[in-house]
């Protein structure tokens, strides 16, 4: 009875935009769908990174090499912010971790795709950071409120990354017919993965009817992709490239673009771990985690240390 009463408070707190803040009595299972989706957020940010590194050592100046290191170094920094707001459901980062490498927890399939040309530096940022903003900028309004500001603090800087890859493909498309070439390439390739990133079509989306009426999720998968195809197709007019789909077309009854049919098959065979990239990225973070034990028992060290140091004076 008294669960039934505390429900109806939580909804009724739901219906009228009221955040949900971590000591606020919640459904377990609200606090569960959280936990999983936060989580899985930030090891897509920090996971993501890798790609972006692979070219590093090999960006074509000065200026871009500084550029893309300060957007890797932004993509940590929206992991940590995840991961704190995560951690604020009662949950431990290592126990994120164990999840994560025991492949409990899923990261975005976008990442497990190679970077084979600097031009897939350009399309990352255009097209994945750009269908992350639209997910992430609906997001901003999720029930809970430390997701909630992480999200519009990521915001923020997700645009300034956006412009950074539109950037390098708009030199690109603008450059020598070997360079527009390569830019027309990274769009092939990148194109389908930046459209999976919404996930499967509301219809056989699990948690999307509970995640839209708890309003964890605000607006569903399809009609996110949607807008991420509209604004997309426009600015690949403005760059003169063609999208690799034969089927695209504005629909003048509903005023959006149709495009073909999902390749569910490739979809659901990166997310289960056969993708191009998915061992090589896991082992790289065990191994970077492993390796960093040092650094983390040194600090825990260094506050016990402090800490003791505190009682006596
Ligand atoms: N990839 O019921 P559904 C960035 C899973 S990083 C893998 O619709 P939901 C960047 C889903 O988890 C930011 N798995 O789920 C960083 C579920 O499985 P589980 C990336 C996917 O949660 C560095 C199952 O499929 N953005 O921008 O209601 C460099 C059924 O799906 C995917 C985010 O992480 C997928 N694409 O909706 C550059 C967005 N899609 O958990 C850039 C945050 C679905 O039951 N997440 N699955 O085992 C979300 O908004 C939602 O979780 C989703 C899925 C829309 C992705």
């Amino acid at each position: 009875m008294e669960d039934a009463k505390k429900l109806e408070e939580f909804q009724a707190k739901i219906d009228a935009d009221i955040k949900i803040e971590p000591k606020d009595w919640m459904p377990e299972k609200y606090r569960q769908n959280l936990v999983r989706q936060i989580s899985q957020h930030a090891h897509s940010e920090i996971i993501g990174m890798q790609p972006e590194g692979n070219w590093l050592t090999r960006a074509p100046s000065l200026r871009s090499k500084k550029i893309l290191m300060a957007k890797i170094q932004d993509e940590a920094g929206h992991g940590l912010y995840l991961y704190c707001a995560a951690e604020t459901l009662g949950v431990s980062r290592e126990q994120f971790l164990k999840w994560l490498h025991e492949g409990a927890a899923k990261y975005s399939s976008v990442f497990n795709y190679p970077t084979l040309t600097w031009a897939d530096i350009g399309a990352i940022g255009w097209l994945v950071d750009g269908a992350a903003i639209v997910n992430q900028v609906s997001l901003q309004g999720t029930s809970y409120g430390p997701y909630s500001r992480a999200m519009v603090k990521i915001c923020k800087e997700e645009s300034f990354h956006q412009r950074q890859g539109y950037e390098i493909i708009a030199d690109l498309s603008k450059g020598t017919e070997e360079q527009k070439q390569m830019a027309q390439d990274a769009l092939n390739r990148w194109w389908w993965p930046s459209i999976m990133m919404f996930g499967p079509h509301d219809g056989d989306s699990a948690h999307s009817n509970q995640s839209l009426k708890w309003k964890i999720k605000r607006e569903s998968n399809d009609e996110l992709r949607q807008r991420y195809v509209d604004k997309t197709i426009h600015q690949g007019e403005i760059l003169g490239l063609t999208f690799p789909d034969e089927n695209l077309k504005l629909n003048e009854q509903t005023g959006h673009y149709d495009i073909s049919p999902i390749d569910w098959d490739e979809f659901w065979n990166v997310v289960k771990g056969n993708g191009p990239g998915n061992r090589i990225r896991l082992a790289h973070h065990i191994k970077a985690h492993d390796d960093g034990a040092w650094v983390r028992e040194a600090a825990i060290a260094y506050r016990n240390k402090m800490n003791a140091k505190s009682k006596i004076a």
